[in-house]
């Protein structure tokens, strides 16, 4: 049984594998942590440490202490936060994957999984089925930090051994833990509204196309990835990684099909500029092959599956208040 560290598990990706892996090999071999306790269900779901991951000690002494040999490095700042605060965002992506990386290089831990994102992609890249190997000129520093991310995975790969697995996630929909500064944020907010508000100002246009995936196949594609044989990992810097792809008004179209008053408007902000620098859809075909990827959430089944869990959400919580 492996023994795990999710840092970053009180995140919207984070908290969802901290309760998958838990599932798989065990509470007691899944040690989740953060930077502090905002993630109450993470926090009382078992072993729960604070982690600083822009301090390799405080990464280390947790490793030591609870004799992991993987780590997921969920802890990074997005897309749209990260323009507000670039310097932050450097620091934070970097430091944290440099010390994962260098941990395992010094032999403290075996195994890496660290996400990367369709961010690595810019203007110039081809947008429609965008390939596993192509131009990569990101505009964000978020993407500038997960394309050098990648190329220090594949170095630290081939020059150390290190065993480090990664996937480029598109936008990740879910109904459990929010998001948090991300351009794909829309896919989540609009859900919400829809069922407490039954309207929704998009800060994306309506014609705005994106890769986007339901959280249980990216989830799914996490595990499957980190428990595929070394040998059939042959990329070793970042996975393209595709599900769906829609515009604001094809995600409100499908909403509409269960809320048939529910009404979108666009507001168009700052965040324009990032996703129009992103492809509109990926090819995956090497994941595919290597490791068996599949996905099984189309928007319909999305949509039904989300509206389903927010409704008895929220309905839960009026009940309790
Ligand atoms: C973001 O929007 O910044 C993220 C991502 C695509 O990596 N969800």
């Amino acid at each position: 049984m492996p023994k795990v560290l999710i840092i970053g598990a009180g995140g919207q990706i984070g908290s969802e594998l901290t309760f998958k892996l838990k599932d798989i090999h065990g509470s007691e071999n899944v040690v989740a942590s953060d930077i502090g306790y905002h993630n109450l269900e993470v926090v009382n779901s078992g072993i729960f440490e604070i982690v600083d991951a822009q301090d390799y000690n405080s990464i280390k002494i947790c490793v030591e202490k609870h004799n992991i040999d993987t780590i997921y490095l969920m802890a990074a700042m997005l897309s749209a936060t990260g323009e507000k605060y670039p310097m932050k965002a450097w620091d934070l992506n970097m430091n944290s994957l440099f010390h994962v990386l260098n941990l395992a290089k010094d032999g403290f831990i075996k195994r890496i999984f660290w996400p990367s994102s369709i961010a690595v992609f810019g203007p110039t890249t081809p947008t429609e089925n965008t390939p596993q190997h192509t131009i990569m000129e990101p505009t964000t520093v978020y993407g500038i930090t997960k394309q050098v991310g990648e190329r220090w995975c594949e170095y630290y790969h081939k020059k150390y051994d290190v065993d480090v697995r990664s996937i480029r996630y598109p936008g990740i929909i879910s109904w459990k833990t929010m998001p948090g500064g991300g351009t794909t944020d829309y896919a989540v907010e609009i859900y919400h509204q829809a069922i407490l508000d039954k309207h929704y100002d998009c800060f994306l246009s309506e014609h705005t196309e994106l890769p986007m995936m339901f959280m249980d196949d990216a989830i799914n594609a996490t595990v499957n990835l980190m428990q595929a044989p070394a040998e059939q990992v042959k990329i070793r810097s970042s996975y393209n990684l595709g599900a769906i792809s829609f515009t604001p008004l094809t995600i409100s179209e499908e909403i509409k099909k269960h809320i048939p008053d529910f009404k979108i408007t666009y507001s168009p902000d700052y965040r324009q500029q990032i996703a129009d620098s992103w492809p509109k859809s990926i090819d995956d075909s090497a994941a595919r092959e290597d490791w068996n990827w599949n996905h099984e959430f189309n928007l319909e089944k999305m949509t039904t599956e989300m509206l389903k869990q927010l409704g008895r959400k929220y309905q839960d919580s009026e009940i309790n208040s």
